[in-house]
């Protein structure tokens, strides 16, 4: 019996080093991105030597595990063998059969998402991957590519992981049309129309990249949800993906229209305590769960930005979630966003998701967990962490990043968002620890930024912002530095010195953004819809909360949102130990000022200088950070390949022009509202003011 089994084992083995091989071969092309960081890129000199002996793979069963591989196991397999020839140079004779030492992976076979955690270590010759279930070994095998690929010496593996979170998923907010709302990579990955039928090989390369990270949630439509993506024809879709999927790890989610009982179920309510309505969710959660056995569940947003909602009937968040969380029961996740905000409400749109959410705090089921995004407004390159962190104890939160950069310069601009979220998740809100800690028993969420374009993400660099992400969902802990270091050495080279430059230039990235979009806590002054380029003189949009205006509140005499106890009182939402801090303009962190405060233009700073001096160097910092960007790619062009040098290139130009126009135009506008002039030896803005009012953008993507 266990002669047949390691005969089927040398076997898949043998298959899967062909297959490696052959993939291998035919990746050996033009450098276009779509390999992310799983490229392999074949090691050298004694790196090369140290692993030139491994063979690659052999799946040791636990006694009591079937006889066939698990489609998991024939994952992590397959995944050994295409990393280990790339690594090898593609060189089928280093998998010599007079290898020295083996990967060994050791897990039984039982399938499961809960027990991940894996081991990975030298042993004499050998390297062994063990863990709890199947999953953990393809975990496993990624961990060992990944530290091949930065050199490691395979003698002195020592690796032991497990995720720091149950949820780590990616949210699309893509369309069923295939227009993915806020996405700047090209079309929809998901092939709603060819499906279930037909499925793209980059369904499967889009898992393969999640595992390797361990993502394994992902929810496939926006949030914005279409009710007809619950229809019987679409639940047979799911399962396709589902199924294809299932092998490395990743669940299934959808996001769900609150209102669908009264859009397609042909009911005339969508109350959530009617029992109609109930039952109708019932069938419908079991529907899902017929087609799909492990079905994650439902996302929703709900009475935000003209969403449908519990609120429509007078009910509460909580009602809402609840009696979706019953309908779908212990089989799965109801997870209810907190990014809510309305037309009608006058608070301050950053006090709104806390007023609303707070005080039903420990009155949502068990399997309901709310989403809420790192900061109070939305995805601004700057904001201060989100005042519900903290203040739910009895609630699980989960963080809900945004790896697309809606407000951070699309995809053309480079910003490294790993710092922004570091800075949030290392954030005490003064009650349950830091917001890492906060999450720890739901997880983190992340809008995706993936796209049909041919690299994935709209610009090679944007792959790190994927990459980062599912690294910090899977241990929030990671520095961004690290994170940067082994997605450039991956992705990009293992020149030590191009390493070190193209780290130095993502690490100051997002910090640049700031600079030359939103200094000094300024936020929301992207201009209307598409939020492309600066706007700041917009104020006349029906929604107040629309209106860059709304945010920035300069006049003549000065700029800035109170948010201290004579404005909106907003910082009474944050713990008495960072509200007092904050209080002040003189000891809040300065990256945060305008956002609390209203300053006045010539008001003295603890810097010495104006607030006006202090904003416009900001601005001239911001820029003068992406020229030294581009310097230093410019001089990579001998450690980069000629294709996506020159597609960083041709970024960093747009990044470049359009740098110096968030600077001229919000310069132009600040100056045209307080009348100072610029402090001595400041370029004056290119244009006039209406030159930069007038322009308008039609083409913009995302919206
Ligand atoms: C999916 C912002 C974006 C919207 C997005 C919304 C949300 O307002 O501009 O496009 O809608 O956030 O997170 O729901």
């Amino acid at each position: 019996m266990m002669r047949g089994k390691r005969l089927v084992n040398r076997l898949a083995t043998l298959i899967a080093m062909i297959l490696g091989c052959l993939l291998a071969d035919a990746s050996a092309k033009a450098e276009d991105g779509y390999d992310l960081w799983l490229r392999y890129a074949p090691l050298e000199g004694e790196a090369l030597d140290r692993i030139a002996g491994l063979h690659g793979p052999v799946a040791v069963l636990s006694s009591d595990g079937p006889e066939e591989a698990s489609a998991t196991m024939e994952a992590a397999r397959r995944e050994l063998g295409v990393g280990l020839t790339r690594l090898s140079r593609n060189s089928a004779s280093s998998m010599r059969s007079g290898a020295e030492g083996y990967v060994r992976l050791e897990c039984p076979e039982n399938r499961g998402d809960s027990a991940v955690g894996y081991s990975v270590r030298a042993d004499g010759a050998d390297i062994r991957i063990r863990g709890s279930s199947d999953l953990a070994c393809l975990y496993g095998v990624f961990a060992l590519l990944r530290e091949l690929s930065l050199g490691v010496d395979p003698v002195r593996i020592d690796i032991a992981s497990e995720p720091a979170m149950p949820l780590r998923m990616l949210n699309h907010w893509d369309n069923p049309d295939g227009h993915v709302e806020r996405g700047y990579a090209g079309r929809s990955i998901f092939d709603w129309w060819h499906l279930p039928e037909r499925l793209d090989q980059r369904m499967i390369d889009y898992a393969r990249a999640n595992a390797s990270l361990g993502i394994n949630g992902v929810v496939v439509n926006n949030v914005n949800a279409r009710a007809f993506m619950l229809e019987p024809r679409y639940i047979a879709k799911y399962k396709r993906l589902a199924d294809a999927w299932r092998p490395y790890g990743i669940r299934l989610y959808v996001s769900v229209r609150f209102s669908a009982p009264k859009d397609i179920g042909g009911l005339d309510s969508a109350d959530p305590l009617d029992p109609e309505v109930r039952a109708w969710w019932q069938a419908k959660a079991d529907e899902f769960y017929a087609a799909v056995p492990d079905f994650g569940g439902f996302l929703v947003k709900a009475n935000s930005e003209g969403q449908p909602g519990p609120q429509d009937y007078g009910r509460s968040h909580a009602d809402g979630a609840n009696m979706l969380a019953e309908a779908i029961g212990n089989r799965g996740t109801v997870i209810w966003r907190a990014f809510v905000y309305s037309a009608e409400d006058e608070t301050d749109r950053a006090k709104q998701a806390y007023g609303e959410f707070v005080p039903l705090d420990g009155q949502f089921a068990d399997n309901v967990i709310v989403q809420v995004k790192n900061g109070p407004i939305d995805f601004q390159p700057r904001e201060p962490f989100h005042p519900m962190f903290g203040a739910m104890p009895n609630t699980k939160l989960m963080f809900e990043a945004q790896i697309t950069k809606e407000y951070l310069g699309f995809a053309s601009h480079l910003a490294f968002l790993a710092p922004l979220w570091e800075e949030v998740l290392d954030q005490e809100p003064g009650r349950g620890g830091r917001v890492a800690e906060v999450v720890l028993p739901a997880g983190m969420a992340g809008v995706a930024n993936t796209g049909s374009d041919r690299n994935w993400s709209g610009s090679h660099f944007d792959q790190a912002n994927w990459y980062a992400f599912g690294r910090l969902a899977w241990n929030p802990e990671l520095p961004s530095e690290q994170i940067a270091r082994e997605w450039t050495v991956q992705t990009f080279t293992r020149e030590p010195e191009a390493i070190e430059k193209i780290v130095r230039m993502m690490m100051r990235s997002r910090e640049a953004v700031v600079g030359y979009m939103t200094p000094l806590g300024l936020a929301h002054l992207m201009n209307t819809g598409h939020h492309y380029g600066p706007a700041p003189w917009v104020c006349d949009l029906p929604r107040p909360e629309w209106n860059p205006c709304y945010y920035h509140r300069a006049d003549a005499d000065g700029i800035g949102f109170d948010r201290t106890e004579s404005g909106s009182d907003a910082l009474s939402q944050y713990a008495d130990s960072i509200a007092n801090r904050w209080d002040d303009p003189n000891t809040i962190d300065p990256r945060f000022l305008l956002w609390f405060h209203h300053i006045a233009w010539t008001a003295k700073r603890p810097s010495g200088l104006t607030l006006w001096e202090e904003l416009v160097s900001e601005y001239d910092w911001g820029v003068a950070e992406v020229d030294a960007m581009a310097r230093e790619w410019a001089d990579l062009s001998d450690a980069i390949d000629p294709q996506r040098h020159r597609a960083v290139t041709e970024s960093l130009a747009i990044q470049q022009r359009e740098a110096r126009w968030w600077r001229d135009a919000s310069i132009a506008y600040w100056q045209s509202l307080n009348g100072l002039p610029l402090p001595e030896n400041v370029r004056p803005p290119a244009d006039p003011l209406e030159a930069y009012i007038g322009r308008t953008f039609p083409e913009a993507p995302g919206q």
